[in-house]
């Protein structure tokens, strides 16, 4: 009897089983995207429980294969999502985590490296862009192969709220939060849409989308983690969904276009940053990075942003 060669088995080791890296690996199940997860923490009994928990909902799901794992267990994976590292604690900043969560990293990048893990890295743990890139750094990847999660989460807040106020469908609403995953970030409205219509034609039958109204709805997307960290300490299932997605367009080789923070060479005019664009992605990485023609004050937001996180970048890799 000849044996079956799956070609097409996947395999992701999360790095991080706390709210953020369970609530992915459950929404990874829930969706059928991988075959193979593996869990790794420092918690290793929290790692064997959520294993065997998250493997309760499988019959119900997707035959996904969940295990405790170690770093060695990345030689053959296709993804290592890295989840791992402090939360904000409320009052924080996303940058005030630099220093901790950095530390944290350079215990994790560099076993994987060592395992003989030839795939794509995607950083979720904060700040996020600060973290992608020094995930780059440590480990000598091409940097199409190191990934952010970015504004894939502020841009799906952006969609949800854009839809709840004009009533319509927050998939069928089409925009980006641009920059850095957190305070800094923007909506670059001169290039949303919904159905089509640019705002500037929405606003013919919706006169209140002015501008000062754009302007509260982007500051509720930019207060967004803020106001759910307030209330229950934590946020996770928006993450932990748009994680699934981005691994999805990466194991089914789907050219998607998607926020992420990706490395910069001259786009925006910003070099050596990993900051968050639309973006290619397929079973490689990065395809391309598309550089939206922003208008002149959503190109000095951009620059701003940017700025705020070179500092953050030069400080923490004195
Ligand atoms: P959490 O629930 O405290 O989980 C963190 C996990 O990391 C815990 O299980 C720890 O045991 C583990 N950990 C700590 N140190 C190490 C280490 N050296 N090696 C392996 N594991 C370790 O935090 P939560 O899951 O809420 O958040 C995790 C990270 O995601 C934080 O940095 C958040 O700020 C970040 N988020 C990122 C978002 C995004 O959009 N990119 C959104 C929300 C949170």
């Amino acid at each position: 009897m000849t044996s079956i060669t799956n070609k097409n088995h996947t395999k992701v080791l999360l790095v991080g089983d706390g709210a953020v890296g369970s609530t992915f690996a459950y929404a990874m199940v829930l969706n059928g995207i991988a075959n193979e997860i593996g869990i790794t923490d420092i918690a290793k009994d929290k790692t064997k429980g959520d294993a065997l928990d998250i493997a309760d909902a499988t019959p119900y799901s997707s035959p996904t294969k969940l295990y405790s794992a170690e770093y060695s267990d990345a030689k053959d994976a296709d993804i290592v999502v890295i989840t791992a590292g402090a939360p904000q604690k409320p009052g924080e900043t996303r940058l005030d985590l630099v220093n901790k969560n950095l530390n944290i990293l350079k215990t994790i990048v560099n076993p994987i490296v060592d395992s003989g893990f030839n795939g794509i890295f995607l950083v979720a743990a904060n700040p996020v862009d600060i973290l992608t890139y020094g995930t780059w750094k440590l480990s000598g990847f091409p940097k199409e192969r190191v990934i952010g999660s970015g504004t894939s989460l502020d841009t799906a807040r952006l969609r949800k709220f854009v839809g709840q106020e004009l009533n319509v469908d927050p998939r069928s609403v089409h925009g980006y939060i641009l920059g850095e995953h957190g305070d800094s970030e923007f909506a670059a409205w001169s290039h949303t849409t919904v159905g089509g219509l640019s705002i500037a034609e929405l606003n013919a039958t919706h006169p209140e989308l002015t501008d000062q109204r754009l302007a509260e709805l982007n500051d509720t997307v930019v207060n967004a983690a803020y106001d759910i960290i307030n209330t229950k300490g934590a946020t996770f299932y928006g993450v932990g969904t748009a994680l699934a997605r981005i691994c999805q367009a990466l194991l089914r080789d789907e050219n998607t276009v998607l926020p992420l923070s990706v490395h910069m060479d001259g786009q925006y005019g910003v070099n050596d940053l990993y900051i968050s664009s639309p973006t290619v992605v397929n079973r490689n990485g990065v395809v391309s990075v598309l550089e939206i023609p922003l208008s002149a004050s959503e190109k000095e937001k951009m620059q701003s942003s940017a700025a705020q996180l070179r500092k953050v970048a030069t400080d923490g890799f004195k």
